[in-house]
Formats: C-alpha cells, structure tokens, sequence
C-alpha cells in the first residue's frame, strides 16, 4: 500500500475519523500536518469512543507512532489535557509513540484570547472561528515571533523570545485600551509545562526518514477540508493554514514523493459549519433533515452545521488543487428515502455561468447554484457492505458524482462503523 494523504474535500466535518481509523489499522505512522485542536475526530474502536483533537488517530492503537508535524500549532496545556483524558480510558501514551515537531509553532493563551475578542469585534462579519487562537498562532508564525515547542528546551533564551512576542501585542492591546499580556506571568506558565512537553519533542523529520527507510506505512491525517484553505478555500472564511495534500509533506518534513495517493473524504451531501458563502444550502425542511440523520453537530465545539446538497462543482475544484487521486463518499444513507436529489453542477454570478466557485468573494456571496435533478431512493443503504446491496438508483446518483468531480470513488462508507466500508476496485 503506498502512503496515503486523507484530505477533507469539502468544508470539514466530511467523515475523516472513521476512514483514517480504518486505514490506521494498516499503518505503522499517523502524522497531523496542519491545523491544531479545532479539528475532531471520534473514533469507535471495539467498545470504547475517542475523542481527539489535537492527537493523531493512530495514538490509540497500540504499536502505531503518531506524529504531531511542524505545520501543526500546538497548544500544549490542551496536548497534555488530551493526553491525560486518553490515558484515563487506558492508553498508553508515551514518547515511543508519540512524537511532536521541535520545529513546531505553540498556541499561547493570548491567542485564544485574542481569536475570541476579534471575532467579537467583527460582529456580524464574524468567521466562526473555534475560537482556539489557531489563527493568531499562526500569524505569529508567519510574522517570526512564536514561541516553538524547541525554545522550551532552552529556558534562558525564554524570556527575550517572550519579549519580543509582546513587542508586537503589547502595542496592539495598549491602542485598543485592553490588559496587556503579563511577560512573567508567561514564562511561568511555560516554564512549568516545558518539562511534561519535551519528552516528546524530536527531530519529526529524521524520524519520518527513518521510519520511511524501514518501509514503514505513513498515512498523513489532513484536519478541517479543502475549502477552508487559507488559499484555495472560500477565503477570508478559511482555517488559517493549507489544508490541501501539498502540505502533508511541508508540514511534516517529508518529501512530496513520499504521498504516493491522495484520499479526497466526501460527503453525499454538503455541510459547513461557521460563516461564508455555501451556494447549495438549503435552509428548509430538507436542509434540517439532512442534519438530524446526519447527526451534524461539531465534535469540538458542538457548533450545528448548516447543510445542503453535494456540490460537485466544489469538489471538483478540490480534486483539482489537491491532487486528490479518489474519494471516499461517506454518509450516503442520510440521502435515503428522499424523492429526489439535486447536484449543484455550476454557478449563476452576475448573469453569467461558472464551472467554479472564482476567488472573490463578493462573487461567492453572490452564487447561485446550478442543479441537475436525479433520481431519489426509497431503500435503505445503511450499512451496506457491498455494491450489490445498493438500489439501482443510489448507484446511478454515485456514477454522476464521479463523472461531475472527474475522479472515482475508491471507499464508500455506509455508517460509522468501520466494517461498513465498501473497497471499490
Ligand atoms: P479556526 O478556528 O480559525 O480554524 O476557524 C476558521 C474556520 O474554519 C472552520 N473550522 C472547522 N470547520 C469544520 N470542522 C472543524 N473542526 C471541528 C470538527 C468543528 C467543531 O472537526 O468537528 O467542533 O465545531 C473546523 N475547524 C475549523 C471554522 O468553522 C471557521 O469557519
Ligand atoms: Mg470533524
């Protein structure tokens, strides 16, 4: 088996645990490349439910090396709170098997506080953020003034790095009349947790090498969805890193040749949760049917998605800046028993039709979709576990996705449970 990116080809939310779980258990290496604690995933394993965040799915299950990557913004109070939830239900975490990026950027409680107060100012132009300071951290990055998992091996160095930090934040929240941020008070907090971080901290990296040397399975575990790239997605209401395939291998320090197939997750149907543009929303009976059988409620924040029907021009455009090889459609079921079903094929913008969603967003506030009209089924398809066991008409309404996205569905997932997985060769 080559190692397999997973990528959400949507919105998020797209059903990335169970399949990640379901190829983990082939896997020797699970990284995390981008993204932090707003991602979530449940995963079902035998009896027990996890809920992880910020961990790589691979670290409940013996044997498997989860890695946190350098393109990943960690919150280390939040890391050893989730650590110490898992071991609870009896998981063995330790630096074996879970190893974070020295070069990794850290969330600090400014950040969260921050993503809060701005999204409060913004009103009703708000994003929707999780309000976990991914977004902050991530400037800081990108600005050269984080504070990174590596510096808290180097305390002395601490306190000008800190400084420099609120160099930049400190002017900011003396202009808006806010508290500043306590420098002490700082150093304090992360010279207590830098000991409970280190152990795992390693070069990820020559770590990846290795394990690639060994012939070592690596799957890379994408978080939130393509449209909610801070370049492809339907930006400014975006995640603030890229979530597309490219940056499995920046945010992990392994090679582009190391992915050898892109795994695009996609729903039947279409959700999104926060605000901006979603040209197939249905805000009527149907749109909150599709949420009540789809259950769709954020697993971090319990945030309700809005819903609407599956946007093949969207996905296609996934497919395309991702390099997504085949998808795997999950959630087929919420779509059984509906007459009839739409697929937003194009948009009306301005009169004028578009095979895409273009990039400005005064022109995706104002896309209408264009839909093609199939065929509904009365059957259930829950838990099918084969392709004869699908009624005629759900198979037509998966030939037309693949023919409207231009790529094939290799999984077809039919509820949350793991055998319930179709393999499509
Ligand atoms: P942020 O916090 O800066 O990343 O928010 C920016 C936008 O990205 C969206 N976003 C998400 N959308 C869907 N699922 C996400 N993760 C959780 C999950 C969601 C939850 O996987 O279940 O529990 O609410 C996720 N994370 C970020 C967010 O809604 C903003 O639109
Ligand atoms: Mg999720």
């Amino acid at each position: 088996m080559a190692n397999v990116a997973v990528i959400g080809s949507q919105w998020g939310d797209e059903g990335k645990g169970k399949i990640v779980d379901w190829l983990s258990e082939r896997a020797d290496v699970v990284v995390r490349f981008q993204g932090g604690h707003n991602a979530g995933h449940t995963l079902v394993i035998g009896e027990n439910t996890y809920k992880l965040s910020l961990l790589p799915s691979g670290v409940v299950r013996p044997g498997k090396l989860g890695i946190i990557g350098n393109g990943v913004v960690v919150d280390p109070w939040h890391l050893l709170q989730e650590i110490e939830k898992l071991r609870k239900q009896g998981v063995v975490i330790t630096p074996d098997n879970l190893a974070i990026a020295e070069n990794a950027a850290l969330i600090l409680p400014l950040h969260s506080q921050l993503d809060v107060l701005r999204e409060e100012a913004r009103g009703t132009a708000k994003i929707g953020t999780t309000g976990r300071g991914i977004g902050p951290a991530y400037e800081d990055k990108v600005a050269r003034r984080a504070i990174r998992v590596c510096d808290l091996a180097d305390l002395d160095s601490l306190p000008a790095k800190v400084e420099n930090l609120l160099l930049h934040h400190n002017a900011l929240l003396r202009g808006m009349s806010a508290a500043e941020v306590d420098g002490a008070e700082l150093i304090a907090k992360l010279r207590e947790i830098a000991p409970k971080i280190t152990p795992f901290m390693q070069s990820v990296w020559q770590r990846l090498d290795a394990s690639r040397k060994r012939g070592d399975r690596i799957l890379f575990e994408g978080a939130q969805g393509i449209m909610l790239d801070v370049d492809h997605g339907t930006y400014p209401y975006v995640t603030s890193s890229n979530t597309v395939a490219g940056q499995a291998a920046s945010g992990s320090g392994l090679g582009l040749s190391a992915i050898g197939y892109v795994l695009g997750i996609t729903k039947a149907y279409t959700t999104r949760v926060g605000s901006g543009p979603f040209p197939s929303e249905l805000t009527d009976e149907i749109g909150e049917l599709l949420g009540q059988r789809g259950k769709e409620f954020g697993v971090v924040t319990g945030r309700k998605r809005r819903c609407g029907w599956f946007d093949a021009a969207l996905v296609r455009q996934s497919i395309k800046v991702s390099g997504i090889h085949g998808i795997a459609l999950t959630k087929l079921d919420v779509l059984d028993g509906l007459k009839e079903l739409k697929i937003c094929t194009g948009y009306h913008i301005d009169g004028k039709v578009y095979d895409h969603l273009p990039a400005g967003s005064h022109l995706q506030a104002k896309a209408e979709p264009v839909y093609e009209t199939v065929e509904g089924w009365s059957e259930s398809t829950f838990g099918a576990r084969s392709w004869a066991q699908l009624p005629a008409t759900a198979i037509k309404y998966i030939r037309r996705i693949e023919e409207l996205i231009e790529a094939p569905v290799a999984l077809l997932s039919t509820s949350p449970e793991r055998d319930d997985t179709i393999l499509v060769t």
